[in-house]
Order: structure tokens, then C-alpha cells, then sequence
């Protein structure tokens, strides 16, 4: 770790303890949440309770007594409030004025309560019926050319509704299907499939059970999957070593106090976590990762001399594997000096997180975000796996690769076809099942979507869920091509910056959240998601809807599609919204092998598992065999260094579910109050001539030629590696232009933003 104490990091507890609970009755008291919300809470990831709609990790078998943590609470009470935003709300302010409004402030006005439909004339939201709302869009989406438009998707909507959802696409005629996951695990999807033939994680909860080693690189495990931190805890205290590589000194990773536990919350006592940490320099992992491969390939070659015994699994190797002999080469061939300077990291210290590699029988590999998001993301999993591959820590009982995914369905929804590529979905099974032709030609990702917009080739925008605008890059140019659309339409809860810049035609319409009752013809419906170990939950919650207005998104999307598509006798609308079971049936019918008896297994405790075939070393990759790759860079930012240039990281906060901010509190980074900060380290700001408190402006240094500026950024000391900073997504989204993202998956970079420092004007 940095030995640098005085800068911030002022929050020097474990992460959960008595700062978790606060944090809960906290946000508790500023939804003013409903009665019975805290017996809601009760039921949350528990066999026949609700399935959270915070993040997508693992719900255990036997659950603790409250299988919640601070951020599943604030995601659910936020969903549980009790305020309202009604028409009367949209009758008292105009669109214009509300664009004003912090995105705090749009979400706080509550739950949506009735459909709505922009009006140019007033520049308001008016109501509107569902049956005017369905034919209008369905009118318009029958006069639009289907590949002109796109139908998006936050990770949250359940199996069901994605499946509905993909169908309509492909019945209407396109695969424009962008995905949350297009700015997030994509270069998973994508890179991991490359290498190992698997699209998604080969771990399952009882691999935490029997590893020895657990690897770490950028997955903010305290803020953004908290529940984690149990297995982890348990990992440690049985002896299992955890390395962690991640440029911030994220707390959840350095100590925890589990807040489930009286005896530690009592006593405070706290688990560490981490042994080793390092602070690599953002987009510095494929050397970090490269030097550990080389450290055990040159202690591979001393047991073999010494020893005639090998440190490598070189049966696995020879059976399993390609290519392992150019990157050994190639391994060789990079010096140390280039490793260290690419990850900011001494040999010794990479030699001593590889000894942890090689002496511990079973190791995991665990990622996130600062893996993913950097113009090389898919370059870095390559490397991680033949990290993994030299001792055969792949398809074997306490070893895998894990990458962590965000959203609560967002793996579920790419396996029940909401993907751009049609050659990932049975086609043939559709077609045969619905009796028509799918559309083959490849759709829209994220990054095309908004190709596609700004070029004025898009048409209509369809989101289900989600906040698009703030999510993705190049917001300033998105958000003035947006309006040029003929059609926008969003499905959500709250209001936020997307359901404010509009279409020639937009409508708002208001769904149930998941952890409301969602009664249907056949009684109260079931829905289901896939967590990150790729096991299938159902989720049933009985409580009353915000609003009686409200439709099931699976509803919304029937109606839509209703309106929108001829009849077909195989294609039964109102049959599917009566009862969800029958669309369970569908997608069992379609993915025989993953959802088997799909009904009779949805409160599986600890969900069903859908099957890996790379956990059982069946690798559908090129060469049919796990793929050793080399790198072709050690710089996995896609843009070499310059005086005044920093690799800016875009950080979610413990207080914020992606755009959702829930409050100004970064408790575990110890920055209270405000998100306008610029977070630098002591050495950096005085090499940049800027104070502690000073009020600068960030401005991008990608070589395109676009000014891209954001103000009013408050200098704050941090503990960080040299030539990075650090300030929060979404507020730095205007900085990262849209051609900035993962070469092979396309996903935006935002962990390495180049940027520079001005003083700001203002
Ligand atoms: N409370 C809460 N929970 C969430 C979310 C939320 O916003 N709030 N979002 C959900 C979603 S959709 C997602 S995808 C996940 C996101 O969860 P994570 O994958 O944890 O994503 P981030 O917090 O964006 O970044 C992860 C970490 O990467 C580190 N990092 C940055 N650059 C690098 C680098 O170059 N190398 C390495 N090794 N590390 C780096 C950062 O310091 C940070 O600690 O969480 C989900 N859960
Ligand atoms: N700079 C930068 N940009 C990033 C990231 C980053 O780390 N840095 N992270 C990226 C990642 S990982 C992701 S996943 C994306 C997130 O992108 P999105 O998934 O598009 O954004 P969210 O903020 O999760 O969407 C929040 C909105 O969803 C709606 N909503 C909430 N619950 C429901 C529900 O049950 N149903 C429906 N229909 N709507 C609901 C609410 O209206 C709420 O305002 O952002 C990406 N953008
Ligand atoms: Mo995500």
C-alpha cells in the first residue's frame, strides 16, 4: 500500500459495522418508506421471499437471518418509498424547469404513478391512458423502418420480461438490443468467451468454500456487492489468502465487521482482508498480472532443475490448453523494467503476490468494472486466465474465474436473448417455436446505438429501465441528437435525466418495482433472474404497488408489442401476461439444456444452476482447448502517457446504485457532503500547481479535437498511484468521448478517461 497516511481515506473502520446501520436507518428516514417495509426487507433473498434489485452476487442456500446488506436495503427502500411523483407533480413543472433539478432531486420526487405522455405545446408530462398510450406507440412503431430503432435494457428486468422483450424485437424485425451490460461486462461476454469458450464466471458459492487463494482486480466489493464480503470473511479466517489489485484503498477490501454478527459489532473486532494490497496504476494490470506469470515461470524452471518436479500443471496444460509456448516466450521476453513502469508496481512485491499463487492449491480470480472498463478491458481477462491456466486453476471444485456482474439479471438477460448478436441466440428454436423468420443481420450494441443517434440514423428509442443518457459517453453531443428521434419511450420507476430530453413523440410509463405484488389473471405472478454464478431465483413479493396504475414491465411490453405486430396464433400476449409460468415454459422451450423443468425449479434454495461448460473443461473456443493469448500491449488504456495528462478513474460512490445517487456520503472513501471532487495525490497536485481545496475544471485529452469540460471540481487529497485521478460517474461522463471503449466488446473506458486539469473559471 501506498505509504502516504495523510491523505484522505479519513475513514480508517472496516467496512458494514455500526456505519452500515446508520446507513440503512439513514436512507430509511429520508425515503419516509411505507409500513411493512422493513419486514419486506426481512424476506429479501431468501427462497419464496424477493430477490434484491441491487446486485447480482450469489443468494446462498441458507441464508443469514437477514440476507441483506446496506446497499440491497437502499436499493429496496428506495423502491419502498412512500412519495409520490403524480400528474399533478408534471402539471406543476414544466420539462425545461426540471432539467434544472439535480438528478438527486428527480428521484426524490418518488415513484411514477400513472403513464404519461410528453407534450411539445406545454413542455409537460400529461396523462394518459394505457390503451392510448400502447396504440400511439404501436402506431408509430409500425410507421418507422424496424432497424431504425433500438429497444434497451437496464440489467434489472427479470427473465421473463427479457425474453418477451428479445422476442418482440426480433418479431418487429431488428436485434438492436443494447444492454446495460454493453457498458459493463461486455468485455466478459466477450473476452472471456474468447479464452475460454464461456461468456460468464466458472465459480459457484462453494468454490469460496474450498479456495486457497483469491486474486482481486478492481471489483469494489464493500460498496457494490456487500453480501461478498461473508464468504470472504469466512475464506479468511479458514486460512485462505487474498491479494488484492486495485489502484484506491477501498476499505471493503482492507477490513470488515460483519454487521450480522452481536459479538463483532459489539466488540467492533474486524477481519481483515486483504494481505497483500497494491495500488496498481489504473489500466496497469496486464503487466502486474504478466510479471506474476513470469515470476512462476521462472520458479517453474528452478523446481524442475532443482527438483525434477514441476510447479505448473503441465498436464493440464498439454490437454487443456493452446499456445501456452508463445506466451512462455513471450513471458521471457518482457523485461522487469517495462512491468514495473506499465504497473507502477516493484518486482519484489509481484514476486511475492505470485509465491501466494503458487503455493496455494486452489486460487480465484475475481473482477470488476477495473477490468473491464479500459480500451484493452479483454486484453487484461486474457491475461488473468493464463495466469489462471499455468496451474490449472480452471474447471476444478474451489478454483475458477468470477467476474462479478452489476445489476440483479443483467447475466440472465443475455441468456434469454437480449444480445445484438444473433448468432449467440437459437434462432432456429425461435422460428420454429413462433413460426417466423428472425432477423439474422447483427443489431445495435450500446456504443453502435449512440453511432446510430448522433449520426440521425436512429429513429426510436425504447428503454426498458435504466437511465441511458447519464449512463453512457459523450453526453453533451448524445443528449442534443436525442431530441432529433422520432419516438422515445421509458419504462421505469422514478423519474430521471432520460425521461426529461425527448423524442417528437415520448412517452413515460410507470412499471411495479420487483418488490411489489404483481398480480395477474392466474393469481400473484413469479419472476425469475440469474445471479453471477449463473443459478436461476424466484422472486414473489406480496406487497401493495405504489400505485394502482401501475403495470408489470412484462405487461408493458405485451401491450406494446400487441399494438405493434400482426396477429399470430403462436404468439399469445394476454395468454403470457395471465400467467408467467407459461412464458417459463417458453424459455424452457427454447433453452432446453440450461432451464430443464424450468416451473418446478424456481425456489430451488440457492437457485438452480444453469450449467458451465468451461467449468467442466469443455472449452468452445477457436481451437476447442482454453486459449493462452499474449497481450499485445502492457498499457491497457489505449493511449500513452504526456506531460499533464492523467488516466481518469470514474467511480461509483457507497451511496449510489449507478446514476441513482442516494446521498453525499462516500463513507468508506471518507468524502462527506459532495461528489465535485477531484481526487489526486499529494506528489501529483504540487507537480500540477494546485491546491487542496481548489475549484478546477477536468477537460478531455483525447487526440479527436472535441473540447469536452467539467467544472466546479474541488481538489482533494487521496491516496492514489501517480499520473491517475479519481472523480465520480456519472458526473464525468461528458468527459469520455464515444469512441473510447474496449476494442474487442466495445465497452465504454471509463476507468482510463485521458484527461487534463484547468484551473475553472467560474
Ligand atoms: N452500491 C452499489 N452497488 C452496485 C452498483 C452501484 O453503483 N452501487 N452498481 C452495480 C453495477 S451495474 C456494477 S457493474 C457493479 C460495479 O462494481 P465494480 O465492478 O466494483 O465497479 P466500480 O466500483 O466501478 O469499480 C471497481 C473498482 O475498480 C477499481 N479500478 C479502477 N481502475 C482500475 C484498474 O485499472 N485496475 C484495477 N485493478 N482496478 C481499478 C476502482 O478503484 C474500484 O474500486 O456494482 C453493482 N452494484
Ligand atoms: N463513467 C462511467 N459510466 C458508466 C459506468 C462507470 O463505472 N463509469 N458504469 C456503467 C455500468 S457498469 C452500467 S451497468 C451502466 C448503468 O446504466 P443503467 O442501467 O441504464 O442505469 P441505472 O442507473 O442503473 O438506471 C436507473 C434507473 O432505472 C429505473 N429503474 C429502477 N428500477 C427499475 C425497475 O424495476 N424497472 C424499470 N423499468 N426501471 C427501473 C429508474 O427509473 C432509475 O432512475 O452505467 C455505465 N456507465
Ligand atoms: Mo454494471
Amino acid at each position: 500500500m501506498r505509504d502516504d497516511a495523510d491523505e484522505t481515506v479519513h475513514y480508517d473502520k472496516p467496512s458494514g459495522g455500526w456505519g452500515s446501520v446508520r446507513g440503512i436507518s439513514l436512507i430509511a428516514g429520508k425515503e419516509k418508506v411505507s409500513p411493512g417495509a422493513l419486514d419486506t426487507l426481512r424476506r429479501q433473498n431468501k427462497p419464496g421471499g424477493f430477490m434484491c434489485v441491487s446486485c447480482a452476487w450469489a443468494k446462498p442456500a441458507s441464508p443469514h437471518p437477514f440476507e441483506f446488506c446496506e446497499n440491497g436495503a437502499k436499493a429496496t427502500l428506495w423502491e419502498l418509498t412512500s412519495r409520490r411523483c403524480t400528474p399533478e407533480f408534471f402539471a406543476e413543472h414544466n420539462v425545461a424547469e426540471l432539467k434544472t433539478w439535480r438528478d438527486y432531486d428527480l428521484e426524490q420526487q418518488g415513484r411514477l404513478t400513472h403513464p404519461m405522455r410528453y407534450d411539445h405545446a406545454s413542455d409537460k408530462y400529461v396523462p394518459v391512458s394505457w390503451e392510448e398510450a400502447f396504440r400511439a406507440i404501436g402506431d408509430e412503431l409500425r410507421a418507422l423502418e424496424p432497424k431504425s430503432t433500438v429497444f434497451y435494457t437496464s440489467g434489472r428486468a427479470s427473465l421473463e420480461t427479457s425474453y418477451l422483450w428479445a422476442l418482440f424485437a426480433r418479431l418487429y424485425g431488428h436485434n438492436n438490443l443494447p444492454d446495460s451490460s454493453n457498458m459493463c461486462h461486455e468485455t466478459t461476454s466477450v473476452g472471456l468467451k474468447k479464452v475460454i469458450g464461456s461468456p460468464v464466471g466458472t465459480c459457484v458459492l462453494d468454490d469460496f468454500e474450498k479456495c486457497d487463494a483469491i486474486f482481486f482486480f478492481g471489483q469494489n466489493t464493500g460498496s457494490n456487492s456487500p453480501r461478498f464480503l461473508h464468504p470472504l470473511q469466512e475464506a479468511k479466517r479458514r486460512g485462505c489468502r487474498i491479494v488484492t489489485f486495485n489502484p484506491v484503498q477501498e476499505r471493503g477490501l482492507i477490513a470488515f465487521t460483519n454487521p450480522q454478527s452481536p459479538v463483532e459489532m459489539v466488540t467492533g473486532k474486524e477481519t481483515e482482508i486483504s494481505d497483500l494490497y497494491f495500488q496498481v496504476r489504473p489500466s496497469g494490470d496486464i503487466a502486474a498480472i504478466l510479471g506474476m506469470c513470469k515470476h512462476v515461470l521462472a520458479r517453474e524452471e528452478r523446481q524442475w532443475a532443482e527438483r525434477q518436479h514441476h510447479l505448473i500443471d503441465v498436464d493440464f496444460i498439454a490437454q487443456h490448453t493452446h499456445d501456452f509456448d508463445a506466451f512462455a516466450a513471450m513471458v521471457k521476453a518482457t523485461p522487469w523494467e517495462e512491468i514495473e513502469r506499465e504497473s507502477g508496481l516493484a518486482r519484489a512485491d509481484l514476486e511475492a503476490a505470485a509465491d501466494i499463487y503458487c503455493e496455494a492449491k486452489n486460487v480465484i480470480g475475481i473482477y470488476g468494472m477495473g477490468v473491464t472498463q479500459h480500451v484493452h478491458g479483454s486484453q487484461t481477462i486474457g491475461t488473468l486466465i493464463n495466469l489462471l491456466l499455468l496451474r490449472g486453476n480452471i474447471g476444478r471444485e474451489g478454483a475458477g474465474i468470477s467476474p462479478v456482474r452489476g445489476h440483479s439479471n443483467v447475466q440472465g438477460q443475455r441468456t434469454v436473448g437480449i444480445s445484438e448478436k444473433p448468432e449467440l441466440v437459437p434462432l432456429d428454436a425461435l422460428k420454429k417455436l413462433y413460426g417466423f423468420d428472425p432477423p439474422t443481420e447483427k443489431g445495435m450494441n450500446t456504443v453502435e446505438a449512440c453511432e446510430g443517434i448522433l449520426a440521425g440514423r436512429v429513429k426510436a428509442f425504447l428503454g426498458l429501465g435504466g437511465n441511458f443518457v447519464r449512463a453512457i459517453p459523450e453526453r453533451e453531443k448524445m443528449e442534443a441528437a436525442w431530441t432529433d428521434m422520432r419516438l422515445t419511450v421509458q419504462i421505469a420507476t422514478k423519474l430521471n435525466r432520460s425521461h426529461l430530453i425527448n423524442g417528437q413523440v415520448a412517452y413515460l410509463l410507470p412499471c411495479l418495482g420487483r418488490s411489489e405484488e404483481d398480480m395477474q389473471a392466474s393469481g400473484a405472478q413469479i419472476v425469475t433472474m440469474e445471479d453471477t454464478m449463473s443459478c436461476i431465483h424466484g422472486s414473489i413479493s406480496r406487497r401493495t404497488p405504489a400505485s394502482e396504475h401501475l403495470l408489470s414491465e412484462l405487461e408493458i411490453v405485451a401491450g406494446i408489442a400487441k399494438q405493434t405486430l400482426p396477429a399470430n396464433p403462436k404468439v399469445q400476449w394476454d395468454e403470457w401476461v395471465g400467467d408467467y409460468a407459461k412464458v417459463r415454459d417458453l424459455i424452457e422451450a427454447t433453452y432446453p439444456d440450461e432451464f430443464a423443468d424450468f416451473n418446478a425449479r424456481v425456489f430451488t434454495p440457492g437457485g438452480f444452476y444453469r450449467g458451465n461448460a468451461a467449468r467442466e473443461r469443455v472449452w468452445k473456443t477457436e481451437s476447442g482447448k482454453a486459449e493462452f493469448t499474449l497481450p499485445e500491449t502492457l498499457n491497457a488504456s489505449g493511449f500513452d502517457d504526456a506531460p499533464g495528462r492523467y488516466r481518469l478513474i470514474t467511480l461509483r460512490s457507497n451511496d449510489q446504485f449507478n446514476t441513482t445517487i442516494y446521498g453525499y456520503s462516500d463513507r468508506l472513501r471518507g468524502i462527506e457532503g459532495t461528489r465535485d471532487v477531484l481526487l489526486m495525490n499529494r506528489e501529483e497536485m504540487a507537480k500540477a500547481g494546485v491546491a487542496e481545496g481548489q475549484v478546477v475544471a477536468l477537460v478531455s485529452d483525447a487526440e479527436d479535437g472535441v473540447h469536452r469540460e467539467v467544472g466546479g471540481l474541488v481538489v482533494t487529497p487521496f491516496s492514489l498511484p501517480n499520473g491517475c485521478v479519481a472523480a465520480y460517474y456519472p458526473e464525468m461522463n461528458p468527459l469520455m468521448p464515444l469512441s473510447h471503449h474496449d476494442r474487442l466488446s466495445k465497452t465504454p473506458a471509463a476507468k482510463s478517461v485521458p484527461v487534463r486539469i484547468k484551473a475553472d473559471a467560474r
